[in-house]
């Protein structure tokens, strides 16, 4: 059996507690099958019974056992099936990851699998490809740091230009992720500098060592490239990918990346996106691109996820008929058909920026013929940076299930092949900064196994294995602080889908006008009579034409848009009527008030089970819990001060507003 790799000391065991594994770890095990996962699942069966006195036995038992762990073929897939007959829980796969998926389900199911009998169960991933894209830098960045947009302290990964060596943290950490259904990360930023860059050549041996504690947990190892490559590791004249030598280098390259790591996933490309180099400084498009790349993984069985993010980050702001929100749709849509097969076009699930309401984005529906890959971002840049407690399993699952549902059946859109995160982890000892941050992640890799899945549950699995010895009062008090929070930090910053307010650059609290007058094209064109973007297809930049029926309909027109996104889609005035009777000037006062009471709430309650938590961790939250409420009435004081001058419109509450 393959040792557990264990955390080391002081670092939270996050949703793997030895506790997690008591059930299990007190039954007689059978475990059948050969190959390196399969010495994963062993170890882990034996390192649970020797904690918690069962017994486990490899591929023959003379003994009648209670748990049967069977590898029956060596397909590679992920898929298990599970059942409980006469006291037999049976977990069968026919590839050795599934074998890994089963023993976790059954570690996740507690003492419920060997309760009642039930018949044949299969499970399989709804998403293929669950990957965490890590936006750490090599080396220091002067402004963004070791991690961009990282709030759980450096990389697990680089230190200050080198390789961290910690791979005992690591294989920890491939073991969380597999435990909650991700089996892919991407180790360095998108935004690739000159020292990233060189992970793909001379500095391959450092991937292939991060690769190596991977792989025992079914993770596997992908890399962010610059399209530049060829010319700045190369020494090419150009990076044209229509070019042979260009071609030829890609291809190259690929071969030694796969003779160092096997089972290298494939390459994380922005091109053309916020000054990262592209196809279109050759004339070529993004199909181009991305084939070109493909084509060199294709003979190794690698994938290029290709992000759709790809806007002009330099508009004229007076020019209200440039709309960023258009910019990935009129560029993708088109191409449907052109990428090759082991290209993943990766979208993020909103049209702008990972904001705190957006609407689905519009790529998700567009191209039939393309393989997608749904980005979301774990990584809480928008939504409080780990200091606010923001769970966002609602929102990506309305992402993941947009278009899916009606009455009868599908009704537009495509489903995707891949969820990818922006991780949120780091080399802080709760691996999230905010230890109710490791709910995203969790849900993340969930929801990737099981996009229809309701957040609701994988909240109270994250909790249930998280707190395994939580009594009822700890259980509902932490479910309380975390399923509304993501309204409620909606509530108190920036309302009705407008986005953005936000301080420029580092993108934590607020600063209405921060981004108004700027090249990004993140506006809300607030003035003393309304507020709001107008994208309509009749009068605004036709963005919402770029639905299919019924949702272009639907967000066109001011009777039938949903509240929650009014603003993203059309400019109102303030005295504008809402469904539930209000106008929308009260509302962003009520609202805001409402979230810093909301917060507030929330604070009390984590105060209250103070006793009930170890004490670390209830400070390192109660801490947090402080600069939320800090921010949130930081936030509703700019917003209400912002609107209350802007429309000289009282709150009809009598509140003060400054
Ligand atoms: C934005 C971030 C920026 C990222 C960019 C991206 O502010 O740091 O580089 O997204 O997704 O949200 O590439």
């Amino acid at each position: 059996p393959l040792p557990v790799p264990t955390v080391p000391e002081g670092v939270d065991p996050a949703w793997l507690p030895d506790e997690a594994f008591r059930p299990l770890g007190t039954r007689r095990v059978l475990v059948r099958g050969s190959g390196p996962l399969v010495e994963t699942v062993h170890g882990e069966v034996a390192a649970a019974c020797a904690r918690f006195g069962g017994r486990v036995e490899r591929d023959a038992s003379p003994e009648p056992y209670d748990l049967l762990l069977e590898l029956t073929g060596d397909d590679g897939g992920e898929a298990f099936t599970c059942e409980r007959r006469a006291g037999l829980t049976t977990v069968t796969a026919t590839g050795a990851p599934g074998l890994l998926y089963g023993l976790f389900h059954v570690v996740r199911r507690g003492p419920a699998a060997f309760a009642e009998d039930h018949g044949l169960q299969c499970h399989r991933p709804g998403l293929a490809l669950r990957m965490l894209d890590h936006w750490d830098n090599v080396a220091v960045h002067p402004v963004m740091g070791q991690v961009e947009r990282g709030y759980a302290g450096g990389s697990l990964f680089w230190d200050d230009g080198r390789a961290r060596g910690d791979l005992a943290r690591i294989r920890a950490y491939a073991r969380l992720l597999a435990a909650c259904g991700i089996n892919a990360v991407s180790v360095n930023n998108v935004n690739v500098h000159a020292v990233e860059a060189r992970l793909l050549t001379d500095r391959i041996d450092e991937v292939a060592a991060l690769a190596d504690a991977f792989r025992p947990y079914g993770v596997r190892t992908h890399l962010s490239v610059t399209f530049a490559a060829p010319m700045v590791l190369g020494g090419l004249p150009t990076a044209d990918p229509l070019d042979a030598s260009v071609r030829a280098w890609w291809a190259a390259a690929a071969e030694r990346v796969y003779a160092a790591v096997p089972d290298f996933g494939g390459f994380v490309v922005k091109a053309d996106s916020e000054g990262q180099p592209g196809p279109f400084g050759y004339g070529r498009s993004h199909a181009d691109g991305a084939n070109a790349l493909a084509a060199a993984l294709a003979p190794h069985g690698g994938t290029v996820c290709w992000r759709a993010f790809v806007y002009d980050h330099r508009q004229d702001w007076r020019d209200r008929t440039t709309d960023r929100a258009r910019a990935a749709h009129d560029q993708f849509a088109p191409l449907d058909g052109e990428f090759a097969d082991n290209v993943l076009l990766q979208v993020k699930h909103g049209p702008m920026d990972f904001q705190v309401r957006e609407p689905v984005s519009p790529v998700l529906g567009a191209l039939p013929r393309t393989r997608l890959a749904v980005e979301v971002q774990a990584t809480q840049e928008y939504t409080g940076q780990q200091r606010h407690v923001c769970w966002l399993g609602p929102m990506w699952s309305e992402a993941l299930r947009f278009g899916h549902e009606g009455p009868a059946g599908p009704v537009v859109g495509q489903r995707a092949s891949a969820l990818v995160a922006v991780a949120n982890t780091g080399d802080d000892p709760f691996w999230t900064g905010h230890p109710l941050a490791q709910a995203n992640l969790y849900t993340v890799g969930r929801l990737g196994w099981q996009p229809d899945a309701e957040p609701a549950e994988l909240l109270d699995e994250w909790l249930a294995l998280t707190f395994p010895a939580a009594p009822r009062r700890l259980a509902d008090g932490l479910r309380a602080v975390l399923s509304g929070s993501w309204r409620t930090y909606e509530k108190y910053t920036a309302p009705l889908g407008v986005g953005f307010m936000v301080q420029p650059g580092h993108h934590y609290g607020p600063n209405v006008d921060g981004y108004e007058y700027s090249p990004w094209g993140t506006y809300h064109f607030a003035d003393r009579d309304g507020v709001g973007v107008d994208r309509s297809a009749a009068t605004g930049t036709g963005y919402a034409a770029q639905y299919p029926e019924p949702w272009a309909r639907v967000y066109e027109s001011l009777d039938t848009c949903p509240d929650e996104l009014l603003l993203f889609f059309h400019h109102v005035p303030y005295g504008h009527v809402l469904r539930d009777g209000r106008t929308v000037i009260q509302h962003l006062y009520d609202t805001r008030f409402e979230g810093v009471a909301e917060a507030a709430e929330a604070a009390e309650v984590w105060a209250s089970l103070a006793p009930l938590v170890d004490g670390a961790r209830h400070r390192r939250v109660a801490e947090r819990y402080e600069e939320q409420l800090r921010g949130a009435r930081e936030w509703c004081d700019q917003v209400n001060s912002y609107f209350l001058r802007k429309s000289g419109v009282p709150d009809e509450r009598g509140r003060r507003i400054y």
